[in-house]
């Protein structure tokens, strides 16, 4: 903005908590996103080592909720919005019964050198559920879990920090009812808050693999099965976002009702942003992020959505 503030404190709301506290919440949301997900931490670890463990910068952050009784977007979007983040654009997947919101983060100033969440600050992309479109059945199961646990909603970043579902576990039948309607509810009802992807910055990588074209034939011959809904690479009509993503990992699950069972979990993905037609003339080395393509786009999205449904978990290879 235009704002010149020398001291970035100044500018901070009194409901914003230290930097250091947040960057280690979601630190703590990558911790158990990678315990849980052996593709997402062995991509990040090559793809570090492969461009010559330079800093890595995340694009943004993904969070599935269930849009009824407090639950949806905003119980989640409270943490970031606290820590200064800005509401953007709505996306609506209507097929899907499906909304999404997305929140640009707080200008960096001091232009953080870290990596990942300790990096520059990523997007966060949170979607929910439109539970009142679901049948009476599906929404049973759903009211059944929220209504149970009402405070559930209001600690939202904790869950999703410690790894915990903010309400009970549901019955393996409740699961695959879901699952038959959405696998969008399914995948919520059993991973809750928990961090659904984070998606590395390509074109802010040092070595070849920052087009993500070279990334993705890389990754495919590393034996690493990307999501191939409407071909891997996912292109905006524009042309300025281009977006790729695994197949999402599977976990083992026991169910209230002892029942042990294979559930989708997270995937990871990739995101390059071009340089937007009126900053073509810009010096190769002066361009920064706001020179790029900003914003998601729903027709990538809606493909990447299904980067947890069984029909590309159980593709084979190739
Ligand atoms: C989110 C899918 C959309 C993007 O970057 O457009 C997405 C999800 O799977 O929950 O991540
Ligand atoms: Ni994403």
């Amino acid at each position: 903005g235009s704002s010149m503030s020398s001291n970035n404190g100044s500018r901070r709301l009194s409901s914003q908590v230290a930097e250091s506290f947040f960057r280690s919440v979601l630190g703590q949301m990558e911790t158990v996103y990678l315990n849980r997900n052996p593709t997402p931490k062995s991509v990040l670890e090559l793809v570090r080592s492969l461009d010559g463990n330079e800093q890595l910068c995340y694009d943004h952050l993904a969070f599935r909720t269930f849009g009824i009784g407090g639950y949806g977007i905003d119980s989640l979007a409270s943490f970031f919005l606290d820590y200064g983040y800005t509401q953007m654009d709505e996306l609506k997947f209507p097929a899907k019964k499906l909304r999404a919101l997305w929140f640009a983060p707080p200008d960096d100033s001091a232009l953080p050198c870290g990596s990942g969440v300790n990096g520059p600050l990523p997007r966060v992309f949170i979607s929910e559920l439109l539970v009142e479109q679901m049948t009476s059945q599906a929404q049973d199961v759903i009211r059944k879990y929220t209504e149970a646990s009402p405070g559930g909603k209001k600690y939202a970043a904790l869950s999703s920090a410690l790894g915990i579902l903010p309400w009970e576990k549901p019955l393996s039948s409740e699961f695959e009812q879901l699952a038959r309607e959405s696998e969008y509810a399914a995948w919520t009802l059993v991973n809750g808050y928990a961090l659904n992807h984070v998606t590395i910055s390509v074109h802010r990588l040092k070595s070849h693999l920052n087009k993500i074209k070279k990334l993705n034939q890389f990754l495919e011959e590393k034996g690493f099965k990307l999501n191939s809904e409407g071909g891997v690479l996912k292109v905006s009509p524009d042309g300025g976002l281009l977006q790729s993503s695994t197949v999402a990992d599977s976990i083992s699950f026991k169910f209230s009702d002892g029942v042990v069972k294979s559930i989708p979990c997270s995937y990871i993905e990739f995101a390059e942003r071009l340089v937007l037609p009126q900053f073509q003339n810009v010096p190769e080395s002066d361009i920064k992020e706001s020179h790029r393509r900003d914003g998601f786009e729903v027709g990538n999205a809606d493909k990447i959505f299904e980067s947890t449904y069984q029909e590309q978990l159980s593709r084979r290879t190739g």
